[in-house]
């Protein structure tokens, strides 16, 4: 599946619809009076967030968004029609962007979230609004008013409770696809992850999703290996577990390789490095008793006595130490969520978009339609007195 995470795209709310100029026209009833009906409301573009998507990918291939416009008012005090809202799925952890300042307009993090990127322009009002004592025949009916529009930038951030990091080929494709149903290409070459992957555990009746994302390497700052790419996928995480071989082939050293990761997580983005890690040694099958007991001890050493960063030696080979794993690392996603229980808004429908305006001067009455060549409904039945 090809994965997309930023994208550029045009939205257009659709046009309110016009008023309509028309009079009652029925045998036996002369002076019938207006009875232009007003325009349609000019279609919304919506965003929809939906757990089922993690790329944004659609987009490739539907930049532009443009919503119908309303349709016009007609005689008998018909109301034109509204358009309806031109909806466009995004995943759950896209940040909604203008494109002009960068500003961030929405950010959607629950499934089923909904914001109006562009209000759909309301209709005009039919002549038959404008009936006074004095003008019983008014021949002013308004147009509708102009959609918005707007160029915004789609960022996807993934959200997931846990990010795997580290070097690639430290396991972290395998120990995702050993805890959760996720499954990610595993292989003993580097950069086998190209893309970030998520995965759900279950520890017990908790549920929380761990992100696995493409390994790092020295320089990534500087752009090497994949660079700092995916970093913006853990960004979200309530803590990095980070990955290091016990036995790493290349026969380097694990505390060694432990500090190049986090002087590229800290060069990344200092907010980022502050997060609660948590660190793995992976591979444990392939280590004795003692070679496990020396690793344990030099990290233990490396941390400060009063660190108090989890230490968990495993294998998702041999499944040891997993199921404890799961329940442990459980537990303090369970408290990071409890810290982090401020909610974010549920909507900000009424945000103030950077798209068009909201209010138009009416131009001065007009009693025929103008020359609105989309004009397509009406009808005019003037009485002369
Ligand atoms: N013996 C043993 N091998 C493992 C274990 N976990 C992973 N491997 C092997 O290590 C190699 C790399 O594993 P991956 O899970 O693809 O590593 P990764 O960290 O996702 O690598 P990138 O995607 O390249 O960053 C594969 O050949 C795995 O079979 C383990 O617990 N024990
Ligand atoms: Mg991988």
């Amino acid at each position: 599946m090809r994965f997309l995470d930023e994208v550029k795209i045009y939205v257009r709310s659709g046009d309110g619809g016009n008023g309509a100029v028309s009079f009652r026209r029925e045998k036996y009833i002369p002076l019938g009076g207006p009875d232009g009906g007003d325009g349609g409301r000019g279609g919304d573009v919506v965003l929809v967030a939906d757990s089922h998507l993690n790329t944004l990918i659609d987009f490739r291939y539907t930049q532009h968004l443009k919503a119908k416009r309303g349709m016009h008012g007609m005689g008998k005090d018909r109301t034109g029609r509204s358009a309806d809202p031109l909806e466009m799925k995004v995943p759950v952890g896209t940040l909604v962007r203008d494109d002009a300042d960068g500003g961030v307009l929405f950010d959607f993090t629950k499934s089923g979230q909904r914001f109006v990127v562009a209000k759909g322009g309301d209709g005009g009002h039919g002549n038959s609004r404008f009936k006074t004592s004095t003008n019983r025949a008014p021949r002013r009916a308004d147009p509708g008013f102009e959609g918005e529009e707007v160029w915004l930038r789609l960022e996807l951030k993934i959200l997931a409770d846990v990010g795997l990091v580290g070097l690639p080929n430290a396991g972290k494709s395998t120990l995702i696809s050993t805890i959760s149903a996720a499954k990610p290409k595993i292989a003993d070459y580097p950069f086998t992850t190209l893309v970030p992957n998520l995965g759900v555990v279950q520890s017990g009746y908790f549920s929380y999703v761990v992100a696995d994302i493409p390994g790092l390497v020295e320089g990534a700052s500087e752009g090497h290996g994949l660079g700092h790419m995916f970093l913006k996928h853990v960004e979200r995480c309530a803590l990095l577990a980070h990955l290091v071989e016990i036995s790493p082939s290349d026969e380097s050293d694990p505390i060694e390789n432990y500090r190049m990761i986090e002087a590229e997580l800290k060069a990344y983005s200092p907010a980022l490095a502050a997060k609660p890690r948590w660190i793995i040694i992976s591979k444990c099958d392939v280590a004795d008793q003692k070679l496990r007991d020396k690793i344990l001890q030099d990290f233990k050493k490396m941390l400060d006595d009063d660190s108090t960063t989890p230490v968990t030696i495993l294998s998702s080979a041999t499944s040891e130490g997993v199921k404890d794993f799961i329940n442990q690392l459980g537990d303090r996603v369970r408290e990071e969520r409890s810290l982090q229980s401020a909610e974010p808004p549920e909507s900000l429908d009424d945000a103030p978009t950077k798209a068009g305006k909201k209010t138009q001067e009416i131009e001065p009455a007009d009693p025929q339609y103008g020359d609105d060549e989309d004009y397509d409904g009406g009808t005019e039945c003037v009485w002369v007195p």
